[in-house]
């Protein structure tokens, strides 16, 4: 039989009443697992389920529900608008979208009752809801249900989650990640960061991503380690947790380095990670200077998991992301001899291509089997990495957040009043890359074209500055070119 994902959850003793602590909510591993228990017994033969990922215990309950259950999940940022979220859960296949309490009025169907889904049987019970605008149930999870789920566990090649993230065009695409994939990786970082049962990890990271679902939640529930997410990742909330080891974006960082008082806080932990975006070398500098801490860096992507990192125990240097992790091949594929050049890795910890996207799937890869990253890198003779830029204009991180710009420009393009539009990513103190659009647009403000922006997709999507142009640039072909656009 496969061996469990969340191997803490059904191994006996080490538990506490606050083990699993979210936005000041806390729960026992047992309640949990209860909880979990009763949602997966309504979820259980669903082909998907979404959930609405608020940072909240009902998050974390319906997440584990759905691997328990064998059902991929596909969580959903809370607050994407219509568009975003309808392209999620149509083109995920979700049948169900689970939700807590704060669930906010369905869109359109009547509420339904307790009948069965799925055919299993199995009651909806407490809270079934009424249908989203895509047709979805909404299903509330409530911490006070208990089941004992005793089936067996899923296949391990089976997909645990589907993550929706940017190209640089269209839509977002359903990354497809299996269980083995999510082990992979968080035994690797586990051995990188001799990450154990003794350590509380504390973040406030959304739970949508890679860095807070899959190493912020899943890798507590793995390792066994407390967590305690603080809701939003402010400094204050992060000196008041009393961690040993810490999970932020750069920004965080940035955030954490500006107030002293919280900084010194930290002092105390183990380890300080930081990943999904370039941490500044001033504010990695910072950091060590205040906590008397050098930050561990680490590198990684939706579709890849965390592949490369510096080890608890090895150097760590600002500017650099470390070695491969424990499994893990990268290569750099440099032009004409030149030390730089774009990163390729494969490993277990890959995913297994985008949802209903063969094409995609197949341009992510070289011939030989190796995942084309899109990031630019150098790989120094002692095996250390560092991440040197993007190869592409049109991905934008902000925040730590990864925006394909082509999807901003389709959201500004469905504004009656703009006729062109062209988004890029300026430099940022705070969030390392800022959203701005330029658009060719006739009879509409800045600000009513960001709450457009804002009301069909998540919030970190709309543009931070826009600029009104008489006509894009374009080269002798009549193409746009974002390299000529006029600085801010
Ligand atoms: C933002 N605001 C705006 C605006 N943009 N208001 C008007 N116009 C705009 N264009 C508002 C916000 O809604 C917020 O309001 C306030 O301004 C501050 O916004 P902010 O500066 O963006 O800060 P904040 O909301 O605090 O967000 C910063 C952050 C967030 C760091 C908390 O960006 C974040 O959670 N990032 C993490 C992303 C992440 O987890 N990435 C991992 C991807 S996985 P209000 O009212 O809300 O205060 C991955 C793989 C890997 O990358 O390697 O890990
Ligand atoms: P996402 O798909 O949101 O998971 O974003 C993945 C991208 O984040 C990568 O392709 C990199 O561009 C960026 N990234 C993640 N970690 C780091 C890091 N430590 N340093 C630089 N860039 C990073």
């Amino acid at each position: 039989m496969a061996a469990p994902l969340l191997t803490s959850l059904t191994e006996p003793g080490g538990d506490r009443p606050d083990a699993i602590s979210v936005a000041g909510r806390a729960c026992s591993r047992e309640d949990l697992l209860g909880a979990a228990g009763a949602v997966a017994a309504r979820i259980a033969g669903a082909p998907v389920v979404a959930v609405r990922a608020t940072p909240t215990l009902e998050t974390v309950t319906a997440v584990v529900a759905g691997l328990l259950a064998g059902v991929p999940v596909v969580p959903v940022p809370p607050d994407s608008g219509p568009v975003e979220r309808d392209h999620i859960l149509r083109d995920s296949g979700a049948a169900l979208l689970l939700d807590g309490p704060g669930a906010p009025a369905a869109t359109g169907g009547a509420a339904t009752t307790g009948a069965g889904v799925f055919g299993t049987g199995a009651g909806l019970g407490t809270g079934a809801g009424a249908e989203t605008g895509a047709g979805v149930e909404t299903v509330l999870v409530d911490l006070r249900e208990r089941g004992t789920w005793t089936e067996a566990e899923p296949e391990p090649a089976s997909t645990a989650l589907i993550l929706y993230t940017s190209g640089t065009t269209g839509a977002p695409k359903g990354a497809l990640i299996s269980r083995q994939a999510v082990a992979a990786g968080l035994d690797a970082l586990a051995d990188a960061w001799a990450w154990t049962a003794e350590d509380t990890l504390v973040h406030g990271l959304p739970l949508f991503h890679v860095h807070g679902l899959v190493l912020g939640v899943l890798g507590a529930l793995r390792t066994g380690s407390r967590l305690v997410h603080t809701g939003r990742p402010t400094p204050e909330a992060y000196a008041a947790a009393g961690g040993s080891l810490y999970f932020g974006v750069p920004t965080v960082w940035g955030r954490v380095v500006r107030d002293q008082t919280a900084a010194r806080e930290l002092s105390g932990a183990r380890l300080l990670v930081s990943g999904s975006a370039p941490l500044p070398a001033p504010v990695f500098r910072d950091l060590a200077r205040l906590t008397g801490q050098r930050p561990v860096e680490r590198y990684g992507m939706t579709e890849t998991l965390i592949t490369v990192s510096a080890r608890a125990d090895g150097e760590r240097r600002p500017g650099y992301v470390g070695t491969p992790l424990s499994g893990v091949r990268t290569r750099v594929v440099a032009e004409d001899g030149a030390d730089i050049g774009e990163l390729e890795v494969s490993g277990p910890t890959l995913f297994d291509g985008y949802l209903n996207r063969p094409e995609a799937t197949a341009g992510a890869y070289t011939a030989d089997g190796w995942f084309r990253t899109g990031d630019i890198a150098a790989i120094e003779d002692d095996g250390s990495h560092r991440i040197v830029g993007r190869a592409s204009i049109d991905m934008i991180k902000s925040g730590g957040y990864r925006i394909g710009a082509g999807e901003v420009e389709n959201a500004l393009l469905d504004h009656p009043a703009v006729r062109e539009a062209a988004v890029v990513g300026a430099p940022h103190e705070d969030l390392g890359q800022e959203i701005v659009a330029y658009v060719v647009a006739d009879g509409v403000t800045e600000r009513e074209l960001t709450d457009f922006v804002a009301g069909q997709l998540s919030v970190h999507k709309r543009p931070r500055k826009v600029r009104f142009l008489a006509e894009l640039p374009r080269n002798a072909m009549g193409k746009p070119q974002k390299k000529l656009l006029p600085p801010l």
